[in-house]
């Protein structure tokens, strides 16, 4: 196992779930964190509950899907912040379960821009580093989606499917250098990302975790985790997770 020691660790949409127990996750190896979402209070409320020095800490304001800001961002780190090791590219979002044929231009765009191209704009902006430097590690949040499309799942399913050709293709586009590229793909993980999916309406989002024990944020985070720190020589190129109570992207046990 590596040490993360002093290591900077960037995940993006650590205001909630995934990103959020990655830091949690993080903030206890000595690695340092920068953080980002669009929600700068939700980042500071998150950072008040971990035991860290504010020297291990950036927080940075920013929407992925603004290709100017995403490269202001990048370009402006202060130099202590600059040489990111590790891009954890968790922000990502679901717009609506409707019928393609019926659905909102809205939604699609910005899951699209989200999970897409606010993935690949920090990617490129950030890997050119990690291939001078000599090392670094890419973990983009792929799903069980981007395997199996579901009803309703349309393009949220096209955009995880995305991901996961461009972790593949990076992979390939590294390959002679240092750099590792991992997707992490899970099933159902309880997070806000029924609520944004159904656009506020807990109850509807609730009912997606009836009866089931789902993932917990903190389990991928213990994957990731596990990822990252595994002997320089060692890639894995993928993880596919999901509650013992699912079997597929559609065939859920429910118990109630
Ligand atoms: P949450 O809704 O709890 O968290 C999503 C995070 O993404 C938030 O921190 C949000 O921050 C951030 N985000 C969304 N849009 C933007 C944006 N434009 N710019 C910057 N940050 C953004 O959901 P999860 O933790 O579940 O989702 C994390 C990732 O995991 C996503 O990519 C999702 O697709 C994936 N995933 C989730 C699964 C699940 O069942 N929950 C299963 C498989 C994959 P803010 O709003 O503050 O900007
Ligand atoms: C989130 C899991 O099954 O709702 O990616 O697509 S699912």
């Amino acid at each position: 196992m590596i040490s993360l020691e002093n290591k900077i660790i960037l995940i993006t949409g650590a205001s909630s779930g995934i990103g959020a127990a990655c830091a949690r996750i993080f903030a206890g190896t000595g690695a340092k964190l920068i953080l980002a979402a669009r929600r700068l209070e939700r980042l500071q409320q998150l950072v008040e509950t971990l035991h860290v020095t504010s020297l291990q800490i950036h927080l940075l304001q920013l929407d992925v899907c603004d290709r100017a800001a995403v490269e202001s961002a990048i370009s402006t780190l202060p130099p202590s912040w600059s040489d990111i090791d590790i891009l954890i590219n968790n922000a990502g979002l679901s717009r609506g379960l409707d019928k393609l044929h019926e659905a909102n231009f809205q939604d699609w765009e910005e899951m699209i821009d989200t999970n897409v191209k606010g993935l690949l704009y920090l990617t490129r902006y950030i890997v050119p580093g990690m291939v001078s430097r000599g090392r670094g590690h890419v973990v983009n949040l792929g799903s069980i989606a981007g395997h199996q499309t579901y009803p309703g799942g349309n393009v949220y399913c096209a955009t995880k499917a995305a991901v996961r050709a461009i972790s593949e293709g990076l992979k390939q586009d590294l390959l002679g250098t240092p750099v590792r590229v991992t997707s992490v793909d899970p099933g159902m993980v309880e997070t806000e990302f029924s609520d944004v999916r159904f656009h506020g309406d807990t109850e509807r989002a609730k009912k997606v975790y009836q009866g089931v024990t789902p993932l917990t944020p903190e389990d991928i985070a213990d994957v990731i985790f596990f990822c990252v720190t595994r002997s320089p020589h060692v890639n894995i190129n993928e993880v596919v997770l999901m509650p013992v109570d699912q079997a597929s992207a559609t065939l859920v046990n429910r118990r109630t």
